[in-house]
């Protein structure tokens, strides 16, 4: 059995970004015309107003200031309220697999690491652009690595379940090295006309770089353990898929896009994720307060908050727990790994870190790390 590092870290940032001001204010756009539209309606109580969405709430009740996407213009106009992307094709690399070999190519560059270093690529993501042939195998073809490629969606906990699949693979020695790529393009399943949910996602891609200790540089991260956890439920979901058509569905259909109980998966998540956390590091002969950092999944402030609270004791600070939501929105699985990526340079060697997943399914994903 081979010991087995985290090496480096990559991160592709979208071309646009949306702040919550041109959020609400195309929102509110969208609901005037609609509310116009089936005036009637609504006056004769047979359909409900459209309710403005405010700026405020978003920032109150999720930390949110804006998010990065692939395309604004679509989500902006209210007579679209979705991103306007190109077909393209066949013989074009794929939008996922595109962003994937940017995020990819700093991982390597960072690390040191060329092509020809690594066996395998895993593409991580809650939604995938199509079901064959693997954004992971495009990606693989596109940086010239030879081994394999295969996609997975575990929902927000994609990028831990593979981080799991890769440092496995390289443990026992059926790969040298794995680049786990989590191209994250939420903007095209999110209910843009929701104002439950149309401020929450947004796009990014991260790449992680799984390898042997032993050819790891300094300074990279030793996984001492990956933990993975599922539990069935309803609180999350998007029902699209290839049956759609057959259940002569309209792409509109609003359980055809991302819908949750937001409260419930608040309440249900929280102390799930503590738990398992805990139980995890109990496992190394580790307590939460051992640890030098978390980097955790990032869809809510409060919920990290609450998590970062049960686990330490005490309300954690943005050193404990750093946020990035604010910046890039909840980035499904890609969230607590762009975290890693932009606050680990100060850990000191011996350090341990968690870097953990939460969401869909319900999934939770842990991996804990010492600084080499
Ligand atoms: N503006 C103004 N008011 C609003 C708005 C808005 N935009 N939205 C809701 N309100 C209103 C509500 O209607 C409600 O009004 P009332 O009290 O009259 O009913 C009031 O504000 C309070 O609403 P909520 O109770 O819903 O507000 P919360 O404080 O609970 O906040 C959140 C809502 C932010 C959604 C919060 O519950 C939350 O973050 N929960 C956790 C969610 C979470 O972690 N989900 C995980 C999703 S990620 C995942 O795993 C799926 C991956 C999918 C990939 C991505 C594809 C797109």
């Amino acid at each position: 059995m081979h010991r087995v590092a985290i090496s480096s870290t990559g991160l592709y940032l979208p071309p646009e970004i949306i702040t919550n001001a041109e959020l609400v204010a195309a929102f509110n756009s969208f609901a005037d015309e609609s509310n116009a539209m089936h005036a009637e309606d609504i006056e004769a109580g047979r359909r409900a107003p459209v309710p403005q969405s405010s700026v405020e709430f978003i920032e109150k009740a999720s930390g949110i200031k804006r998010r990065y996407v692939m395309e604004k213009t679509g989500v902006l106009d209210p007579q679209r309220m979705h991103p306007r992307l190109q077909a393209r094709p066949d013989n074009e690399i794929s939008l996922m697999a595109e962003i994937g070999v940017a995020a990819a190519r700093e991982a390597l560059a960072r690390a040191g690491k060329h092509p020809e270093d690594i066996d395998g690529v895993i593409c991580a993501a809650a939604n995938m652009q199509r079901a064959y042939p693997a954004m992971a195998i495009e990606i693989q073809t596109a940086l010239g690595i030879k081994g394999f490629g295969f996609d997975m969606n575990v929902a927000c906990s994609s990028a831990t379940f593979a981080i799991e699949m890769a440092v496995n693979a390289v443990k026992v020695g059926s790969a040298r090295a794995i680049l786990v790529v989590d191209p994250e393009i939420t903007s095209p399943h999110l209910a843009w006309k929701d104002r439950d949910c149309h401020f929450i996602f947004g796009d990014v891609c991260t790449a992680i770089l799984i390898e042997r200790l032993d050819t790891a540089p300094a300074g990279s991260f030793e996984v001492l353990g990956t933990r993975l956890f599922t539990s069935f439920s309803n609180s999350i979901r998007n029902n699209a898929g290839f049956m759609s058509r057959s259940e002569d569905r309209d792409p509109d259909d609003r359980d055809q896009l991302f819908y949750q109980e937001g409260r419930k998966v608040f309440k249900e998540v929280c102390p799930l994720a503590a738990e398992h956390m805990t139980a995890h590091l109990a496992e190394h002969a580790l307590v939460p307060t051992d640890v030098r950092r978390y980097w955790l999944h990032q869809a809510n402030l409060s919920m990290n908050q609450l998590i970062a609270r049960k686990l330490l004791g005490r309300d954690a600070t943005a050193d404990d727990a750093p946020v990035i939501l604010n910046e890039f929105a909840n980035t499904a699985s890609a969230g607590s790994i762009i975290a890693f990526h932009r606050h680990h340079d100060d850990i000191e060697a011996g350090q341990i870190g968690v870097i953990c997943s939460f969401g869909a399914g319900y999934s939770i994903g842990s991996v804990i790390v010492r600084r080499t």
